[in-house]
This record gives structure tokens, sequence and C-alpha cells, in this order.
């Protein structure tokens, strides 16, 4: 695990790269779709933590709402708008539908909505270290899932963003927003859009002190995150990131966020323990 390479940030805490020793488990192919997650609150009778506040984050030239609903920029980041009535049936706000989305990455969801889901489906979240190691698709020690450089023969592999942040993406890989679970090759375990596309929850709490306490002389076992803590692992970056403010779509990157934090490039992805 970890970053060789010295790209990220040290913030993130990338580093030190670390041995790890994992029990065999399962990671879902995609992140979860709007289908799917319509099927969840269709049958459990769900109601998401954006859906009860009442407002999301939208990027800012993806809004689709009225000029009442669209409250304000936030601050540190004023690409990010905040949108009453955004939510995972409205990922552009109120205007916006999930009916010509159903196999996109749901978005608008917190980290207690995906472990909502995932308890759901007989599932669980992925740890962090088995999020990187499925991301990874067998190609240990490299930047991307496919290898080291992001282009590969000139074709997009991923959806993040192209052109000039925020003002202006000039869609080489062909999406403002998410795309479809399964567009791009899939990594050599079958995983699609492990990196880019939308952020993804995973189980553990997120410290970037946190690999600097692993043991150098023998691998860690399956480990499960900082016992405390107030922000939960992200992954894989999403449709926004670029090299210029934030280079997140690689393997080995990490941000975290408050478990119920929403946005508009924020989802999940499912795993499971093999039965024993
Ligand atoms: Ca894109």
């Amino acid at each position: 695990m970890g970053d060789p390479f010295g790209d990220g940030d040290p913030g993130d805490g990338e580093g030190p790269v670390h041995e790890v020793t994992l029990a065999p488990y399962l990671a879902d192919e995609t992140a979860v779709t709007n289908a799917a997650f319509a099927r969840f609150v269709k049958t459990s009778g769900y109601v998401t933590e954006a859906e009860r506040l009442g407002v999301s984050a939208v990027f800012h030239l993806a809004v689709e709402a009225a000029r009442g609903d669209v409250l304000h920029h936030l601050d540190t980041t004023p690409w990010w708008v905040a949108v009453k009535g955004a939510d995972w049936r409205h990922p552009a706000g109120p205007r916006s539908s999930i009916g010509d989305l159903p196999h996109h990455p749901v978005v608008h969801v917190t980290w207690h909505d995906a472990q909502a889901y995932c308890r759901w489906a007989g599932k669980r979240l992925l740890t962090e270290a088995e999020w990187e190691y499925a991301a990874r698709g067998g190609l240990a020690g490299r930047r991307f899932p496919w290898g080291d450089e992001l282009h590969d023969g000139g074709a997009w592999r991923l959806n993040v963003w192209q052109g000039d942040f925020p003002a202006r993406n000039t869609l080489d890989d062909g999406h403002l927003t998410t795309a479809p679970v399964k567009s791009y090759r899939p990594n050599g375990y079958g995983l699609y859009q492990s990196v880019g596309n939308v952020w993804e929850w995973c189980a553990d709490r997120f410290d970037p002190a946190y690999y600097a306490t692993f043991p150098t002389d023998r691998p860690a076992t399956d480990p499960r995150g900082p016992d405390h803590g107030t922000h939960r692992v992200l992954r894989g970056g999403s449709y926004l990131c670029h090299d210029s403010y934030c280079n997140r779509y690689r393997v080995a990157a990490r941000s975290g966020n408050t478990p119920d934090s929403a946005s508009a490039n924020v989802g999940f992805r499912c795993g499971n323990s093999l039965a024993s």
C-alpha cells in the first residue's frame, strides 16, 4: 500500500509504503448505481441524510435548479454550490432527475447512507486496504490501475477533468459529471472505474498519520483504520480531479470527510468477506 512516487500531497499521508496481508474478500465490480440504490429505497423506505437535511453540494457548471434554490457557494471551494433539494434523486438540483441515469453511480450519499445500503444488500464497505488492493487490479506499486501513465495510448481510461478547472471542461473523456459505471475498460480484477468518476467511501476512519503507525518489520494483517477520528476514508478521486489542484485519481491517493457529508461527486462500492 501507499505511494512510491511521491506524487501525493504530504498532508494526505500516502506514505510510507508498507506491506499489508488481507484475508480473501469480494469487491463489487462497480460503484452502486442509481438503479440499485432505488431498489434499496423502495424496499426499505430509507431516507438519505441529504434528503433529511434538504440541501447538498453540486458543481457550479452542473446546477439544475431555480435561482431561489441556489443557496451559496462554499467558502474555500467556490465551485461547489449548496443547492436546496439536491439529493440522490436530483443529483444536479430539483430540476434534474435520475430518469436517464440508471447506470450512473448514486451520489449525494453519506457514509451512513452507504453503510445502510451495504447492510441491506448483505454486504459491507471495503476497508481502505481492501479498496486499494482491489483498485490496483494486480499491478502492485503502479500509479494507476492500468500502469504508470495517465494516457494509455492516447485514450482516456478514467473520468476526470480536462481543461481549465473549474471554468472550462473540454470533455475529452466524454463526461462533465458522472459517467455510467461500466465506462472505460476494467482493471485486471474486473473492477470498473476504481479511479475517477466518483469518490468511494471506505469503512475506515481517516487519519493522514495512520500509515506511519504500521510496523516496518512485518506486514499488517487486515488493517481496519484508526480507532478514533472524525473522518471516514474516501478513495479514487472524482470527475472533478485535475492535476492543477487535485491529483487524487491515483490508486494510492487518500482523502476523507465526515460521515454525514454528501456531495454530487461521492458514491460508494460494496464488498464482502468470503464465507469461511
Ligand atoms: Ca470528465
